[in-house]
């Protein structure tokens, strides 16, 4: 909705069901303030959960196609398991024996997200969740113990409260005999041919035909929308897809669904954020965005030859979160969890780390917005590294480093005036700022990530 003077307003109870008002949708409040979301990969993947590096192990089957006879994926698995056994056969292995809803929705708490993103259904087409009559490719119909885990750890959500749920969810399927007619941009769209007994097919289990695909996308998108009751669609790759016509109507009815649900740029809509992948802006954003990466430096889902030490650490977790919250993004951490759903403990105690920084820090982060004057100063010769955020009446200083000298200039005025209190948020100990002349202020904040006795001079000019 656009208001008398043509800026876009966030008005969702004038929201229309057509899709010309798609186009002016924003992402909810709660996601721009909510900063920190937990991503998930686990699927069939995650049981070979392999990969060499600069590649993503949940594309383990792509890779065991694309890459033919004496790839690396290729060798790996014949070394591993032997020509005679398919990816689908490892669907007995997916068995959740260690996975804990509780358990995972406690951590990503203690950890301080926010929200979380489950992939409901990879590139492989092996849902996590009740497909119905769509399809039986998923845990429902063909796992160990017939288990939704989409619904088990949304469940968990519900009973801990404070965290939103969110679903990644592949539009495209690579080896669905149905979907070989919408490949695109050298999307497979093929059928998975055995590349260990040449001429045969691999199984496609649980495929359910249908005249047509996209019918069955909508189908599972919306369950995923009124059954599950998902707060963040992600979808991936887009594609030949229904979206535009029922989103108006569903996501955003909150008369329907008695809530707004947040989209991103990957459904074939206009979308509430964008996605950059491994990467990041540099610069404050006006449109909301929102990075993914692994907490891996390759991969989504988990992968077996990733070292302990090669995770990112908190400290690297809490530096990314903070510069991608001063250019009005949010972070979206990946974890990969085992086969078995289990987190490993590296992963855990980075994450927990980081959840306890974030407990002493939480107001310079959460529901802030970006100080466009001045997001970031960056002198390396000094080893001066802030990043600003502010809220309607905070201004929050935030150092990544400890600078060489304790008093330093900045080149801009900050939003701080004689008068105003300043303190260190791990230490509520609090100053008044000296009424000074005019522009030139002098401030003394307690060094953060000192012992607290150490001070250090802002000089503002
Ligand atoms: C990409 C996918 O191909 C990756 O496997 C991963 O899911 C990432 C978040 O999106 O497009």
């Amino acid at each position: 909705k656009v208001n008398g003077t043509g800026r876009l307003v966030r008005d969702w109870e004038h929201w229309r069901d057509d899709t010309t008002s798609l186009e002016f949708h924003q992402s909810p409040k709660w996601f721009d303030g909510a900063k920190f979301g937990i991503f998930i990969h686990w699927g069939l993947y995650s049981v070979p959960a392999w990969t060499n590096q600069g590649r993503y192990a949940e594309w383990y089957w792509y890779w065991l196609h694309q890459d033919g006879k004496h790839s690396e994926t290729y060798n790996h698995h014949l070394d591993q398991y032997g020509p005679d056994v398919k990816y689908d056969d490892f669907i007995p292995s997916f068995d959740g024996s260690e996975f804990n809803a509780t358990f995972w929705i406690d951590l990503f708490t203690s950890a301080g997200a926010k929200y979380f993103v489950l992939t409901t259904k990879h590139h492989d087409g092996f849902a996590l969740f009740d497909t119905l009559d769509t399809s039986n490719r998923s845990t429902v119909s063909l796992g160990p113990g017939g288990r939704d885990y989409v619904r088990e750890l949304f469940e968990a959500a519900d009973r801990k409260g404070g965290i939103k749920k969110g679903t990644y969810f592949s539009m495209p399927e690579w080896f669905n005999p149905d979907y070989s007619r919408y490949g695109w941009q050298g999307w497979p769209g093929g059928l998975a041919k055995d590349i260990y007994h040449p001429g045969q097919l691999e199984p496609y289990t649980g495929h359910v035909p249908v005249d047509d695909y996209v019918d069955d996308l909508q189908l599972q998108q919306m369950r995923i929308l009124s059954n599950l009751g998902s707060d963040i669609m992600w979808c991936d790759i887009g594609g030949a897809n229904h979206t535009g016509l029922f989103a108006s109507e569903w996501y955003r009815n909150t008369s329907k669904t008695g809530r707004q649900v947040a989209m991103n740029d990957r459904c074939g809509i206009a979308p509430d954020f964008s996605t950059p992948e491994y990467e990041r802006f540099s610069t404050v954003q006006s449109g909301k965005w929102e990075t993914c990466e692994g907490i891996d430096p390759y991969s989504f889902g988990y992968n077996k030859a990733t070292k302990d030490s090669e995770y990112k650490s908190a400290k690297e977790i809490i530096h990314n979160l903070i510069d991608i919250t001063s250019k009005n993004g949010n972070y979206l951490l990946n974890i990969g969890p085992t086969g078995e759903g289990k987190i490993i403990p590296v992963m855990i105690r980075n994450l927990l780390q980081a959840g306890r920084w974030l407990e002493t820090h939480e107001r310079a982060i959460y529901d802030t917005v970006p100080y466009p004057l001045l997001p970031e100063l960056v002198l390396p010769s000094q080893n001066i590294n802030l990043r600003f955020t502010r809220t309607t009446f905070s201004f929050f200083i935030i150092a990544l480093m400890r600078p060489t000298s304790p008093v330093f200039t900045i080149p801009t005025r900050l939003p701080i005036l004689p008068g105003d209190k300043i303190y260190l948020l791990s230490n509520k100990r609090q100053k008044s700022i000296d009424k000074r002349n005019g522009v030139a202020r002098e401030l003394e904040l307690d060094w953060e990530f000192g012992k607290n006795e150490e001070q250090v001079k802002i000089t503002v000019e």
